[in-house]
This record gives C-alpha cells, structure tokens and sequence, in this order.
C-alpha cells in the first residue's frame, strides 16, 4: 500500500550538513520527498509535537532538543513508507542501531539520533498535518 509518513532532519544532523545525504538516501530506498520545509520550531510547539512523551522523563530535554535549531521535515511517500522508514531510520539508541541505517551512519547519542520518522499511519497523518497544513 501506498503510504505517507513523516520524516524530521533533527538539529544535530542539520548542523552538520546532512541534509543533502539524508534526502539521497531516502530517495535511493524508493521513498519520494513529496514535500519538504527547513523550520525552527518553538518549544512549545515542540511539546504539542511530541505530547504523546509528556510523562517520560526525557520530555522537557526533549522538546528543548527539538526547538534548539534549524529542523528539516518532510513528508516521505511510497510503498510501506511507514515501517520501510522506521527500517532505514535504525533504532531509536545509535548504539543499536543496525548496520546501514541512518541512526548508524550519523547518531550521536540516544537524544541527537540525527532523524524521527512517524511510527504508525494514524500519527503520520497527525504529524504531517502538524507541519503541512
Ligand atoms: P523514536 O524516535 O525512535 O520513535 P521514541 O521512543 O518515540 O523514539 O522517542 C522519541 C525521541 O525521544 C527519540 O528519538 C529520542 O531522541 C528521545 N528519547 C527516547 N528515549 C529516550 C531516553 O531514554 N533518553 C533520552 N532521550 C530519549
Ligand atoms: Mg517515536
């Protein structure tokens, strides 16, 4: 099936330029960049972003993280995009991470994993109606 998700170039790998790579290898791996916005976000927009953390103990970290600069985010389009994503992204600790994935290639730590991908169809639709209105 024909999905759509949505793909966060996080401020660690903006920083570092990895735009283009990031972008590269996406497409490579037959997902299609349908649409395409570099932001920075306030932190409390960052909060509503990720309220579905509220209670973790990394939340307040997290959303400081995540306004702290320059953000790339994209809706990525294409068959299994959801998971095919999630796959190419690797897990959420670099230290984890399979071998080829992004969080592998360019994470730097469990908070500066350099990438967030939506984890289901139904938050894709939130998250790319968050940024894409
Ligand atoms: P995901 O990004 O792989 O979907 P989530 O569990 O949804 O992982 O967590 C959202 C983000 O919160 C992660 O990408 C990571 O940056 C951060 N995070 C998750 N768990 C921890 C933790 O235990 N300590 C610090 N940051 C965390
Ligand atoms: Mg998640």
């Amino acid at each position: 099936m024909i999905e759509k998700t949505l793909s966060i170039i996080k401020p660690d790998a903006v920083e570092r330029n990895l735009e283009d790579k990031i972008k590269s290898f996406f497409e490579e791996n037959n997902l299609k960049i349908s649409n395409i916005k570099k932001v920075k976000i306030s932190k409390e927009e960052a909060f509503e972003f990720y309220k579905v953390h509220q209670t973790k103990p990394f939340y307040n970290d997290l959303c400081n993280y995540l306004s702290s600069g320059p953000i790339v985010v994209m809706v990525l389009e294409g068959e299994n995009a959801v998971l095919k994503n999630r796959e190419l992204m690797g897990a959420t600790d670099p230290k984890n991470a399979a071998e080829g994935t992004l969080r592998k290639k360019y994470g730097l730590s469990i908070d500066k994993n350099s990438v967030h991908g939506s984890d289901s169809i139904d938050n894709g639709k939130t998250e790319i109606n968050f940024f894409f209105k």
